[in-house]
């Protein structure tokens, strides 16, 4: 993983200061590309512990066209959280303390952290357990998944762009046209947060797949090592499921940014040495029916966890 390490030294050399949506502040660049040679090793990062199973859970959400976190929550994954509780709390039906801005309020007032992990709790508990609850506020509105396997046609039809892609890929290997796309501007406005991995391409050499990502927005810290696992995954599984090898994962980006409130925790990485990097094993079955036990992480050695705030 050593182009992570690169792609943190070379924001951390020629970032600019630039103020964001968040209020929280970034340093960034425009314009990166890293590459993966699959055949290398499963690029999970190793110098810190990156979750193999938050990242198996959301890839099989997307790809079985789930967009409500009430499946995530179940599974103990919580890494959605926050875009559908900030859409509880804007609703009509809320009538709990003030959450306004609960991110940049609850890294800075520990009082209302107290107030705010409260509400959490209980929003994800009902999220949880009341089904007619989790189908209104679990919602996350037409995000990856409903892009990816049902995007509305003007005829009221769907089109689904996995399925889609998976025959081409099969029936025209060198074909120009292995797109998917998550980018739908006319529904931009209706997901909780627009698509960051927002385009991918395959392509076919010999018996090998690859595949380019453009990400258009790119949390270097915490988004992107569960980007680069998620999407390397993604190969394994479309290549299996096309009868090919995975090839390399290329992965380019819009806005590449640090956070500030991250850049101690990056220096932390930084100083440590990477470790040989795992392998993956997948059941032989189609990747429509996998569920995250046919998925298995092999040999993965990481340093700890390093904690960083989330900018909501
Ligand atoms: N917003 C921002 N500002 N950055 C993101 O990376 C991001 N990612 C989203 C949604 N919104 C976002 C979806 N993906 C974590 C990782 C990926 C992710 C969301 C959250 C995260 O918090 N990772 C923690 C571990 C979380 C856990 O163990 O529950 C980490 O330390 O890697
Ligand atoms: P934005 O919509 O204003 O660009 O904010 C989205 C933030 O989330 C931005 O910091 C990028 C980050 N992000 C990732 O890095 N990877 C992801 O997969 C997702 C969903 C978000």
């Amino acid at each position: 993983m050593k182009q992570y390490h690169e792609l943190c030294e070379y924001i951390l050399k020629n970032g600019e200061r630039r103020e964001d949506r968040t209020g929280v502040g970034t340093i960034g660049v425009f314009g990166y590309q890293m590459r993966f040679n699959l055949a290398e090793g499963f690029p999970l990062l190793t110098t810190k512990h990156t979750s193999f199973k938050l990242i198996v859970s959301e890839l099989l959400w997307f790809l079985h066209g789930d967009t409500n976190i009430q499946t995530l929550v179940r599974q103990n994954n919580n890494i959605w959280n926050e875009w559908a509780f900030e859409q509880w709390i804007s609703s009509e039906e809320y009538n709990g303390p003030n959450m306004t801005d609960f991110g940049l309020r609850a890294s800075k007032d520990p009082d209302f952290k107290i107030l705010y992990d409260r509400e959490m709790k209980a929003f994800i508990e009902r999220i949880k357990t009341d089904d007619d609850f989790a189908k209104k506020y679990g919602e996350l509105g037409p995000v990856y998944g409903r892009q990816w396997r049902s995007w509305e046609t003007k005829d009221g039809g769907s089109v689904d762009q996995i399925q889609t892609v998976i025959e081409s890929i099969k029936n025209s290997p060198h074909s120009r046209r292995h797109i998917v796309t998550a980018w739908n501007p006319a529904e931009v406005d209706e997901m909780a947060l627009p698509p960051c991995h927002s385009f991918m391409q395959f392509y076919v050499q010999g018996n090998k797949l690859s595949c380019q990502l453009y990400q258009r927005s790119a949390d270097v810290f915490l988004g992107v090592p569960f980007n680069i696992a998620s999407y390397a995954l993604l190969v394994h599984l479309i290549a299996k499921e096309t009868g090919l090898e995975a090839g390399d994962f290329v992965h380019t980006f819009g806005d590449a940014h640090l956070y500030s409130n991250h850049l101690d925790q990056v220096n932390e990485l930084l100083a440590r040495e990477p470790k040989p990097l795992p392998t993956i094993t997948l059941r032989d079955i189609s990747i429509f029916d996998m569920k995250t036990d046919d998925i298995q992480l092999i040999g993965y050695e990481s340093h700890p966890r390093i904690h960083a705030e989330i900018a909501v």
